[in-house]
């Protein structure tokens, strides 16, 4: 049956791209109950402001919306503010969907959050929060993350929950003697400054610099930059 599934997802994405994207929904929940089980591009509208592009994740049965991807080294993620607020990469490979984006995605909703990680033995985790927002521009697009509750991976978002977002150009963290973007060289919502820091340089596996990696610091520490992460929310 799954592979009857797999055969009608790519003959719909070779046979026709409308079948994946035909309809305009608030989110790619609404597009999963919708029908479509293909994982891929989709266009969705979550409030009155313009479309956009998202890539679903239809893989665990519900439409998840991916927000972040590592997978590759590809893309450079030390950017600055206004690339991080508009986002940038590849939705089909690596990206950062815009902070303003993602606000839009969980300002009206109750939303989780499921990080998926995995290094470069193919060891696999995640961690799923079940409130997650960010907050508008006003407040630099602020964390709201709570309720760790699955995933092996241990905790090491909720110690970031109510910081400000800070880039290499615009220090809004709590440290009074560094940017904590530039110090680890990625962009995050740093206290001072972090546990973890999923936008960090793509250094491959162990290294010796501290902090500066695709970190999660509770399941492969701050000295090893993790081969693939991905963050994507769910409305409930
Ligand atoms: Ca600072």
């Amino acid at each position: 049956m799954k592979s009857l599934f797999l055969l009608l997802c790519i003959f719909g994405i070779f046979a026709s791209a409308k079948s994946c994207n035909n309809t305009i929904a608030k989110d790619c929940k609404e597009l999963h109950e919708n029908g479509q089980n293909c994982s891929g591009v989709y266009t969705i509208k979550p409030d009155h402001l313009p479309a956009f592009e998202v890539y679903c994740d239809m893989s665990l049965g519900v439409g998840y919306t991916v927000f972040q991807r590592r997978m590759d080294g590809t893309v450079n993620f030390y950017q600055d503010w206004a690339n991080y607020l508009k986002g940038f990469g590849d939705l089909r490979g690596e990206f950062w969907l815009g902070l303003d984006k993602i606000h839009r995605l969980t300002k009206s909703f109750n939303t989780s959050l499921r990080i998926y990680m995995e290094d470069f033995a193919g060891v696999k985790t995640h961690a799923v929060y079940s409130k997650f927002s960010l907050k508008g521009a006003d407040e630099k697009y602020s964390l709201k993350v709570s309720g760790y509750y699955i995933g092996n991976a241990g905790d090491s978002l909720t110690q970031h929950n109510g910081k400000r977002f800070t880039t290499r150009d615009q220090d809004n963290d709590d440290s009074q003697t560094v940017n904590c973007a530039f110090a680890s060289r990625g962009a995050w919502w740093y206290s001072s400054c972090h546990n973890s820091n999923l936008n960090g340089l793509y250094l491959a596996g162990h290294h010796p610099s501290n902090g500066n990696g695709v970190n999660w610091s509770s399941w492969r520490g701050i000295n090893y930059s993790l081969r693939i992460t991905e963050m994507k929310v769910l409305r409930h």
